[in-house]
């Protein structure tokens, strides 16, 4: 099989995941950095060896020689380097947060379709080993047709020392986090039709909000709760766990903490360990998280190979970046939001 060669471009915190995750894919080998950060350039590129190494993104594209791009920088640039790939006519996966705003999201889709490439969102928790889990215990029809449910990511982690511009945006915890659970209830419960949300600021040092309660309701006609909350202070840390409880008309799924999976049936109860592999590379509390970020990549080298739209493409995280867009209306004049509306 022919490898295929990928450019980075942003060689932040995230990345350093995202490379180590490249070098255990089979299949695709990155070739080219590219960072406008001189310091940040030089520590990635001498840790992964890469020769290849760009301050200008534009330069970058010039020089091609590269079957993909991978866009790991933060949201400000992903709208001018998506259509920068678009132009080159380049496949390219773009970090989460998507876009700033619904409207350059859907530039930004619409760019890919015409230029004919491939555009995966890098959404990578719906690959999480406990969330793949649970999608599998719904789809063997154990606990029948669910119709109630819960997403629940509530921490005290300090995520600003590695992440520092989190503290900075106006939004926070529904656009960096929130987004990650909203995906996950599209992901188990299907899409959404309309959305009623709350949010609070407790964290003073901080800008945005750091904590979000958000009701959906889905096309097949379930609710769920999607909370979330960055100034929870518990006995034992669950970052970055998302909890799940689904109800259905034969029985229930819990997902709790420590990666336990129980599963009420008619067949009775069982328990099992949903836990993430540790990667070699990979450390805890994040390992659940590097472990998603090797599935989603594996995935798109997968897909660029044989063909077919990803499980995030562009046109898929529309319906979740919706549901961000939303939350923020909702909350500010509290009202609830059509997202049917929103899409058409
Ligand atoms: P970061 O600020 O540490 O890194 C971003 C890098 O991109 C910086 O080195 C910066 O110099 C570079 N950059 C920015 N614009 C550029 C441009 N136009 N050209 C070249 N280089 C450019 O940020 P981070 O924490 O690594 O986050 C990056 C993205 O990853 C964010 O969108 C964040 O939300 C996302 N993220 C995702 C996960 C996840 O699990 N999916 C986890 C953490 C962060
Ligand atoms: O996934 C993210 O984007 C991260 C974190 C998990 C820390 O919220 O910012």
């Amino acid at each position: 099989m022919t490898e295929l060669k990928g450019a980075l471009i942003g060689c932040g915190f995230f990345a350093v995941n995202q490379m180590h995750a490249w070098k255990d894919v089979d299949g695709a080998q990155i070739i080219a950095i590219c960072d406008r950060d001189p310091e940040r350039l030089k520590i990635v590129g001498d840790q992964f060896g890469i020769e290849r190494r760009y301050s200008d993104a534009a330069a970058l594209f010039a020089d091609g020689g590269f079957d993909f791009v991978d866009i790991a920088t933060t949201v400000q640039s992903h709208r001018a380097l998506v259509e920068m790939a678009a132009a080159h006519k380049i496949p390219a996966i773009c970090q989460k947060p998507f876009a700033k705003t619904l409207s350059d999201a859907k530039a930004m889709v619409r760019a890919c379709a015409d230029a004919g490439i491939p555009l995966m969102v890098h959404e990578n928790f719906r690959w999480q080993t406990p969330i793949q889990a649970v999608k599998t215990v719904l789809q063997s029809g154990a606990i029948g047709e669910p119709f109630w449910g819960r997403f629940s990511f509530r921490s005290g982690y300090d995520v600003f020392s590695g992440q520092p511009y989190l503290a900075e945006g106006e939004r926070f915890i529904i656009e960096d986090l929130g987004i990650h659970t909203l995906d996950i209830a599209r992901f188990i419960l299907g899409d959404v039709k309309t959305l009623t949300a709350r949010t609070k600021r407790v964290n003073p040092k901080i800008k945005g909000e750091d904590v979000a309660t958000i009701m959906l309701d889905h096309q097949n006609g379930a609710t769920s709760i999607v909370d979330v909350s960055y100034a929870t202070k518990l006995g034992t840390e669950p970052f970055p766990e998302t909890l799940i409880e689904i109800d259905g008309t034969l029985g229930t799924i819990r997902l709790s903490q420590g990666y336990r999976l129980e599963v009420n049936s008619a067949e009775g109860t069982t328990v099992s360990n949903a836990s993430p592999k540790l990667l070699s590379w990979a450390s805890r509390p994040w390992h659940n998280i590097q472990e998603s970020v090797l599935a989603i990549q594996q995935h798109w080298a997968d897909r660029l190979t044989a063909g077919g739209e990803t499980s995030t493409s562009g046109a898929d995280n529309l319906k979740t970046f919706a549901l961000v867009e939303a939350a923020y209306d909702s909350a500010a004049h509290g009202r609830t939001v059509d997202i049917e509306a929103m899409l058409r």
